[in-house]
């Protein structure tokens, strides 16, 4: 990391970031799917999930019932995690990985925990950066799990310092053009970037309604299936695999929506991804 200061004024360089640092930020006010999920393994996460649900937890009653939707969510989370973490390639102990948007630090931990490497998160957000750092040092991994408030546009990180960089469902947040050549020059030649993401269908055209109302209640942008794409060939990173994970994710939505953790953005993830105006999607590329 460059010696140069991160302070707001330098790392929060629009008016539109400080607006998702904010709203990040008083993410530990109501916020209890994401910190009741959490607790169940002390990885938090600010992901969705993927994968069948038992439908025996929506037999359950009372209390049981919700404990038992809290863990199943918890664990389709923590699956898409590990098939995120299954397309990084070969990680040595040695190497050393970026994750763009890290969160309260859920991924990264999983990373340092099948690898042994050494993971450095960033975020915009200052809460969601100490929330992390204390989450490693409770963990007594933050010798090699590191979080900084800085912005994944500019991470300070050596060039070709990182085997892997991965940015699970942060890319709606920046600049695909800018976000993509800092990584290509934070990635040693052959290092891999993965990203999980939400995009909208260039087929369909536009943004659906259903999209919009997304981005109206993330405060984020997601853009078009394409423009990964290009962003991607215009930075030297050469898809390797391209996974429509839409069907897998439908499940999580569907159990979420008949929890008592529902936040109301249910329906419209399930409008879109059915009608087919949004995808959910892993590609993973090589820094040729
Ligand atoms: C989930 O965060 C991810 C985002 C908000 C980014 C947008 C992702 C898309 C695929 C469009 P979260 O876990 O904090 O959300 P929630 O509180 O709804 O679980
Ligand atoms: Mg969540």
């Amino acid at each position: 990391m460059t010696a140069a200061p991160h302070t707001a004024r330098t790392v929060l360089r629009t008016d539109y970031q400080r607006a998702i640092a904010a709203y990040w930020d008083n993410t530990h006010t109501g916020d209890e799917v994401n910190v009741l999920l959490g607790d169940v393994d002390e990885l938090y996460h600010h992901h969705y999930g993927i994968g069948d649900y038992d439908p025996a937890v929506l037999r359950a009653e009372g209390a049981d019932r919700e404990e038992r939707l809290v863990r199943e969510l918890d664990r389709l989370e923590s699956a898409q995690a590990d098939l995120l973490l299954d397309h990084l390639g070969p990680i040595a102990p040695e190497h050393r990985l970026l994750d763009a948007g890290s969160g309260r630090g859920g991924t990264s931990f999983m990373a340092h925990e099948r690898f042994g490497c050494g993971v450095d998160g960033v975020s915009i957000s200052q809460y969601q950066v100490d929330f992390a750092n204390g989450q490693a040092r409770e963990h007594g991994v933050d010798d090699h799990v590191r979080f900084h408030f800085r912005n994944m546009l500019d991470t300070g990180l050596e060039s070709g310092s990182r085997q892997a960089v991965w940015t699970n469902e942060t890319t709606m947040y920046v600049d695909l053009d800018q976000a993509f050549a800092e990584f290509a020059r934070a990635l040693a030649p052959g290092g891999r970037y993965v990203c999980i993401t939400g995009c909208s269908n260039d087929l369909t055209g536009g943004r659906s309604k259903a999209v919009s109302h997304i981005d109206t209640h993330y405060t984020c942008n997601i853009h078009p299936r394409s423009a990964y794409f290009d962003a991607l060939a215009a930075n030297g990173l050469t898809p390797i695999t391209v996974t429509d994970l839409t069907p897998q994710a439908i499940p999580y939505w569907e159990l979420r929506a008949r929890s008592h953790l529902a936040t109301g953005i249910e329906e419209a993830f399930l409008t879109a991804y059915k009608e087919g105006s949004f995808h959910y999607l892993l590609i993973a590329a090589d820094r040729v």
